[in-house]
Formats: structure tokens, sequence, C-alpha cells
């Protein structure tokens, strides 16, 4: 059973998208310039302020990750994000047909997540595939909109051209909070596949959930690098739930080691 993602929703501008198909498919990663721009990103922007100002310090330590807790200037990580205007956000447009675009069929949306590195800290993300965390087929993908400008300096995501298509690759543990599984046999052939994603505020990064991609830490001093995700799962798909509990009890562990209180 899927528990984590809305009914299947309803996309009503699929064929603007479909261009974008092809490339996708290819490559496992597509970049859409200025996707969300204007009121609806100005919305987002300012709904995402007030959730961290008012709904973060009410949240579970498993929901809202900090770099250092007692700092809260470091937050790095929300996960399914769950008030009235974000529980369903993943259903609105553009994004919906987007998705369903890609995907190929409708399509359902997890609860949104947001992504930064804050200045001045080593936070690296760690090369990953999220279906070995999400463990769908056919495999989701993810939408990562940059709220601020994103280059090599401040972390930009980087993606292993065509790894989409090679299957999943082996993970194991990682010290860093928020990516608890990371690809044990990394090597110098994935890197030299690696593209750098520079975007500007309101461009779009959409990634195939079985694409090797990773981050390097922020390494400015000043600016933050702060990204709203959706994941999508294509409406016909079906989880492994063997592989997923094992993953969430690796992520349990995780999280005690680090002694973060548990959610519920
Ligand atoms: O923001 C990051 O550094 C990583 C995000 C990521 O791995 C993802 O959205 O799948």
């Amino acid at each position: 059973m899927i528990d984590d993602a809305t009914p299947v929703a309803t996309a009503t501008g699929v064929e603007e998208f479909t261009q974008y198909r092809e490339d996708y498919l290819r490559d496992g990663f597509v970049v859409v310039r200025d996707f969300f721009t204007g009121e609806g990103f100005d919305e987002l922007a300012g709904e995402l302020d007030r959730y961290v100002a008012e709904v973060v310090p009410t949240l579970p330590d498993s929901d809202a990750f900090f770099q250092d807790r007692k700092s809260p200037e470091t937050l790095k990580q929300m996960q399914h994000m769950v008030d009235p205007f974000f529980v369903e956000y993943g259903t609105r447009e553009p994004f919906v047909s987007l998705a369903e675009a890609l995907m190929g069929e409708p399509v359902r949306a997890q609860k949104p997540e947001w992504f930064n590195k804050p200045p001045g800290t080593d936070h690296p993300t760690p090369p990953h595939q999220d279906n070995f965390y999400i463990n769908l087929d056919p495999p989701p993908l993810t939408m990562w909109l940059a709220m601020d400008p994103v280059d090599a300096e401040n972390g930009c995501l980087r993606y292993c051209t065509g790894t989409h298509r090679e299957g999943l690759r082996p993970h194991a543990r990682t010290q860093v909070l928020g990516f608890s599984q990371g690809i044990s046999d990394w090597n110098k052939e994935d890197e030299s596949r690696e593209v750098e994603v520079f975007l500007e505020p309101g461009d779009l990064a959409v990634h195939h959930g079985e694409l090797i991609h990773r981050a390097d830490p922020n390494r400015t001093t000043d600016r933050h690098r702060r990204a709203f995700a959706l994941v999508y799962y294509a409406g016909s798909a079906e989880r492994n739930t063997e592989a997923h509990q094992q993953y969430m009890q690796q992520v349990v562990q995780q999280h005690e080691g680090m002694g973060l209180e548990a959610d519920g």
C-alpha cells in the first residue's frame, strides 16, 4: 500500500511539457528555466518563510533537520511539509502537468520537502538514488525548484547523466542527517559523467528516481542554497514494502545514533 502521497491528481496542461520527455528519458533529468516565477513564486517564498518561523518550532526532530539544533539559522531540511498550504501543493499547476508529461501517466504527489545548505556549514549531499529510499516500481521523479541562485560555490546538484538506466547501486549508511544512505561503490567513472546544475530562482531541475546525484557543501560564507522539492509517483506505482521497511529501519537507527527524538 502507498499511503504517503495524494490520490492521483488531475493535470490540465500536459501538452505544454511533452517536449521535455525525450531528454528526460535519455539523460535522467531536465532543467526548465523560469519554470515558476512571478506571483506564484513570491507566494511560495512567503509561505516557506512562514512555515520556517511558525511551524518548524512545533515539529519533532525527525521532520526538520538542523546542522546545529541550537542555531535556528542552520535549518537544512524539512521533510514532508504538513500544514494546509503545503499538504497538497504537488497537485497544483504547472508542477503536476510537467510530472505527468515526464512520467507518461497520471501521478500522485508526496508532501513537499525543502533543502538548504546554510552558508559556512560542512553539509555535503552524498551520492544516492532517491528510489533506494522510496522503493517504487516504476521509480518516482523529483522536482527541485531553486529559491536562491545556485552554483558550484554554494553546493549545486550534480547529476550523473544516464545512470537512471543502469539500476539501483549498493548504498551504505552515511553520517549525513537527511541522507542516511549513500552509494558505497561511488567511483571516478561516475564523477566523469557528472553535470553541474546551476540555477536561478524559479528555475526547476527534475530528476528520475534512479538517477545518481550528489552535491558539495556550501563553501560560501554568506549565501543560502534553498530549494523547494516535490516528489511524484506514477499512478500505477507499486511499492517494494520489504525494501522500504528495511530503509525506514535504517533511518530510525541513524536518528537514534544521532540522539534525535522520534516522530510520534
Ligand atoms: O538538495 C540537495 O542537496 C539534494 C536533494 C536531493 O537529493 C533530492 O532532491 O533528491
